[in-house]
């Protein structure tokens, strides 16, 4: 269907609005700006200049969409109860927001049958402008021999307390230049500084160190930060001891094994 730019910046931004009631950001990018970066065999299947938006969680997420989210659904079946949240509430806000639009929506946990993701979360994330993604490839010199060390984004107003959980492609949406390109905000520019974030990030990201490379505005509550400490097999005892599941959907052993 023909949309004017007018329509698509409108549905874009009723996008922003709704999905960061429930403490999501978004930022559109041109497929092509990702396919540029990619190796071929992660190319995105869309004409270059089709209209993509990526999707972030923000600490306020787990108070804004989570907890809610808990009260009113019970676990329904194998998932994991965040990527549930998160496919709800993103796939509701889009429906509403793009009416007309047929959108292909894929999330971070979803893989290929090549076993290869459906998107790479953190390129997106940097080519939209939304976090810098720092790899190694960002490194003179890198001191780690051989060894290969994973490459992490940061976002310049919340450090690493975000998490990058879906892309959306308005297939039929052609953007020109009303889109531009902008890159993302370079917060750790220093080598120094980005070493001490790849090992941090590589070496002892269970302690969570590295998402606050940088100073933040936000980072996750006290009861975020028990909810994703508390070991992946434990999780359903501790929404029960919240209140948030019954004895019956325990029985549903829900398996819980993701970190916001
Ligand atoms: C598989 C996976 C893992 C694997 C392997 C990690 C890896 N990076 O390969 C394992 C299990 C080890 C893992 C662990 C973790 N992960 Co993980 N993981 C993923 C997942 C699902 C896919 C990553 C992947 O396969 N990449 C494939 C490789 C080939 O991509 P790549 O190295 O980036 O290479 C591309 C770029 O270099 C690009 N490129 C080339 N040149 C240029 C130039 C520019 C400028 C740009 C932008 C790009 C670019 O082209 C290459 C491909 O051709 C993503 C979610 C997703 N859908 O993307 C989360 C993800 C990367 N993980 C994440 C996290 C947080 C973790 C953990 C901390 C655990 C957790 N969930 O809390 C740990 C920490 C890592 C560690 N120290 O072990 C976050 C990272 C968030 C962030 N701020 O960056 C992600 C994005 C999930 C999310 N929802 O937010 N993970």
């Amino acid at each position: 269907m023909a949309t004017s730019s007018k329509e698509v910046k409108e549905c874009i931004e009723s996008l922003r609005e709704s999905l960061k009631s429930y403490g999501f950001e978004i930022y559109p990018f041109k497929v092509g700006w990702y396919n540029a970066v990619t190796s071929q065999a992660h190319h995105l299947s869309y004409p270059a200049d089709t209209l993509a938006v990526v999707v972030l969680s923000t600490p306020s997420m787990f108070e804004r969409a989570f907890l809610p989210f808990l009260k009113s659904q019970s676990c329904e079946n194998v998932r994991d109860p965040v990527d549930q949240c998160v496919s709800h509430t993103v796939s509701s806000c889009v429906s509403q927001c793009f009416p007309n639009q047929s959108v292909d929506v894929s999330y971070d946990y979803e893989m290929l049958p090549s076993r290869r993701p459906k998107f790479l979360a953190q390129t997106a994330a940097h080519v939209s402008g939304a976090a810098y993604y720092y790899q190694m490839s960002d490194i003179h010199n890198p001191p780690w021999g051989d060894k290969k060390m994973f490459g992490v984004c940061i976002h310049h107003k919340l450090g690493g307390w975000f998490a990058i959980r879906a892309l959306l492609v308005v297939k039929d949406v052609q953007v020109g230049a009303e889109l531009q390109q902008k890159d993302p905000p370079d917060c750790v520019s220093a080598q120094e500084d980005r070493i001490e974030l790849l090992e941090k990030f590589n070496f002892c990201w269970q302690d969570w160190t590295y998402r606050d490379i940088v100073p933040t505005e936000e980072s996750y509550s006290p009861q975020q930060r028990e909810y994703f400490f508390t070991p992946p097999a434990q999780r359903v005892a501790l929404l029960r001891r919240w209140g948030f599941m019954t004895e019956t959907d325990t029985e549903k052993q829900c398996s819980m094994n993701k970190q916001g």
